[in-house]
């Protein structure tokens, strides 16, 4: 594509069409094209006869067959995809040169990958972790690639670190045990050795790592970026995704129990919404820095275990990215899209982040590996929608043809073509960074305050959050074989705050460590190693943080929510389908669910299409319930020990419940009920309306399930 010219939404779509293959009534081929006569019976002597080695039709075949699973990414194994495109609101040439994001009416065609970190591409979608957000921008200036998580920070401030780090959060080596979780002794030990990790790991034990949707999550660059803009000036940028959709996540039980009956989750979530059009969005936000600001804080910019509070830097929403197209073949486009923090386009560039030094070299060496070879950039999910002419040749799997005797550069042979770009014709220059330096393997004094932002993070948190993230702390360290593990980590969690780790202790049955010594710093070469590592929190303009609590992030409205109708032959059918309709229009969905498939019939007569049989579905795939009145159909769930536990999981998990009429006492007979006595909140987000009208129970409903969850409802059962 001409530099200069309007990117089209659909000019990906347009070029990934050129490889799009139906078999609509065409004949079955091999992959020469020869048609084939007979698909199910392979070559023989006689029909009781040996194969014969000729049957090059049955050879292809099973050849094919053999070679088609691919190495999986060595971390982010587990994902999911959807193209969509991006559109910037306003103009931002004060800040950056960047072709897309300079003209409001332009759509930018992106691609973007959620995935999971440790598991393998066969784990569950709701282990504890954190979620990959990686978008590929096709830019008419080539392809920008963001690849960033739902943290806005990272475990390790150096590349040279992250073998260690994934070795000791995969499988244990000797057993390959255990399958995406870090509530292992080889993750611990590490961590706890590891003092620059512990910012990361409030978020990874928050409720951060068990998003309801990836529709529902942050997204964050992490890294410190650059800004230029066309007259060269320079600012530093923090990239942040804001979903439209608000933050939301579940509980931890219910994370279990959703592996169990839906390891597919998040990914089917997304799939279904964007194909009922319930389109994922989320604002591009980013934080500048100028650069004469660089050294105003505490903290080092290029620190990547650091975020810039809001309360200090804003974020400001630059424009949306709408995802709207389900990819056609998983393989084809979700497993086969490379992306790299090193694909930049002209206004962005790097920082000296030793985090992102590292990655710039990791992503285009492991696509080697994984793709085969090194022109994966022509599969064509990776092609950029803009030209590409260069003289890089062969290699495996080839597919450009490229023309004329010449592939060198000076050259005169081929008119000195393909040429160079001069700034003005979109060639990318790196930024002018002056650096006079000695070489070191040390790193800038600030690199070692681990605790302060660990502390603002959980001091920022509301009473429900830190109740999470201490139980958190208390399943992955009670899972540990090894006490010393265990006490280690204890002694740093103490670091971050006394209470904290007062609080997780005591799940523990066992004391926080009286001294607790700090780790040897093996971020200091061993000769320097004196007592550079001190734990003293340095001050922070910012002991804590709004934003960075999810209490605070709530949004109005129940858009895109699913909600389990419960309901038996003999139900009051007026009232289903009152509250059916209400959540339709509030952009929800209302779901049937029966004690068996098929169709009910209502205490009126109505035929009611069930959408899940109880033994097929289960309360955790969904966000709230609703059970109408109708006394035959209460006394038959009444007698379903699966309808009652229905309501009694959704209590657990905090979710509204509403009932009308007879309904209410379905919700009465649950254990969930007589559990309440003694809860401050028991009744949060528990709408029954004996006598009132379906609509009234309906607007509260909606209300309260706009809030997401009724967390205080747990809160008797937090040890303090
Ligand atoms: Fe990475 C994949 C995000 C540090 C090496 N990384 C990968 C993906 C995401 C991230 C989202 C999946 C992309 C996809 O969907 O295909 N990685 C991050 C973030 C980091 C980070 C936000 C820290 C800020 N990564 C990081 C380091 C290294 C790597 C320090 C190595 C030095 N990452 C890789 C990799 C992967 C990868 C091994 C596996 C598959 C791939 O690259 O394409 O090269």
């Amino acid at each position: 594509m001409e530099k200069g010219k309007q990117t089209d939404g659909d000019a990906k779509r347009d070029d990934l069409e050129l490889f799009g293959q139906q078999s609509a009534g065409q004949y079955l081929t091999t992959d020469q094209g020869l048609r084939i006569n007979d698909d199910q019976n392979s070559l023989k002597a006689g029909e009781r006869g040996p194969s014969l080695l000729e049957d090059f039709i049955l050879r292809e075949k099973i050849t094919h067959f053999d070679h088609e699973r691919i190495p999986e990414r060595a971390v982010h194994a587990r994902g999911a995809g959807a193209h969509g495109y991006f559109q910037v609101y306003a103009s931002q040439a004060e800040l950056t040169q960047a072709g897309f994001l300079q003209n409001p009416a332009e759509k930018t065609p992106v691609f973007a990958r959620f995935s999971t970190v440790a598991g393998s591409r066969g784990s569950s979608d709701m282990a504890r972790d954190v979620r990959g957000f990686a978008v590929k921008f096709y830019t008419n200036e080539g392809i920008y690639d963001l690849v960033g998580n739902n943290m806005p920070v990272f475990f390790i401030q150096d590349a040279i670190k992250f073998p260690d780090l994934i070795h000791a959060v995969k499988p244990e080596p000797h057993n390959e045990i255990p399958q995406a979780a870090s509530a292992h002794d080889t993750f611990w030990d590490f961590i706890s050795l590891m003092p620059e990790s512990l910012h990361m790991i409030m978020w990874v034990m928050s409720d951060r790592a068990m998003p309801r949707s990836l529709r529902m999550m942050e997204g964050f660059g992490v890294h410190t970026f650059r800004f230029i803009n066309a007259q060269g000036k320079s600012r530093f940028v923090k990239f942040h995704w804001k979903p439209l959709l608000g933050v939301h996540t579940v509980a931890w039980n219910e994370a279990m129990l959703i592996s169990g009956q839906d390891p597919d989750f998040q990914r089917r979530d997304l799939w279904e919404a964007i194909e009922i059009g319930d389109f994922p969005e989320w604002e591009l936000g980013v934080q500048i820095v100028e650069d004469e600001d660089e050294h105003k804080f505490d903290f080092d910019l290029l620190d990547p275990t650091k975020l810039i509070p809001e309360e200090l830097v804003p974020v400001l929403r630059i424009g949306k990215m709408v995802l709207n197209r389900n990819p056609d073949n998983y393989f084809a486009e979700t497993e086969q899209v490379a992306f790299h923090p090193g694909h930049l386009v002209p206004g962005i560039d790097f920082t000296d982040d030793p985090l992102l030094q590292g990655r710039l070299f990791s992503y285009t060496d492991t696509q080697l590996s994984r793709l085969g070879g090194p022109n994966f950039h022509e599969i064509p999910i990776n092609r950029t929608v803009a030209d590409m002419h260069n003289n890089q040749r062969d290699g495996h799997m080839r597919q450009a043809i490229d023309k004329g005797g010449v592939a060198y550069s000076p050259n005169t042979l081929g008119g000195g073509c393909p040429m160079q770009a001069g700034i003005k014709m979109g060639g990318f220059v790196s930024y002018g960074e002056t650096t006079q330096a000695y070489k070191t393997r040390g790193k800038g004094q600030k690199f070692f305050d681990h605790f302060s932002q660990a502390a603002m993070f959980f001091h920022s948190q509301s009473d429900w959050e830190q109740a999470h993230i201490v139980s958190a702390f208390q399943f992955e360290l009670g899972k540990l074989q090894t006490a010393a593990v265990r006490e280690r980590m204890l002694g740093m969690l103490a670091h971050v705050d006394g209470t904290l780790a007062a609080r997780v202790a005591t799940g523990l049955g066992i004391a926080v460590p009286e001294s607790v010594a700090p780790p040897l710093n093996h971020a200091v070469p061993a000769d320097a190693r004196t007592e550079a590592y001190e734990p003293r929190p340095i001050s922070l303009h910012v002991g804590s943080s709004a934003a960075l609590s999810m209490a605070n992030k709530a949004v109005e409205g129940i858009r895109s929510r699913k909600v389990a109708i419960l309901a038996a032959d003999g139900v009051d059918e007026v009232a289903l389908l009152a509250m059916f309709n209400a959540l339709f229009a509030a952009g929800a969905h209302g779901r049937v669910v029966a004690p068996r498939g098929g169709v009910l019939t209502g205490v009126g007569g109505t035929e009611i299409q069930v959408d899940h049989s109880l033994l097929t579905t289960s309360s955790v795939l969904f966000d709230a319930i609703y059970v109408p009145g109708g006394a035959g159909s209460v006394a038959t769930l009444k007698r379903e020990g699966a309808a009652l536990q229905f309501i009694d999981e959704a209590y657990r998990h905090c979710k509204t419940i509403a009932a009308t009429c007879e309904g209410c006492e379905l919700v009465d007979a649950a254990y969930a009920r007589s559990a309440q006595e003694g809860v401050a909140d028991s009744s949060a987000g528990i709408i029954l309306g004996r006598h009132a009208a379906t609509s009234t129970v309906a607007a509260d409903f909606i209300a309260a399930v706009a809030l997401h969850r009724h967390w205080r409802r747990e809160m008797k059962a937090v040890v303090v």
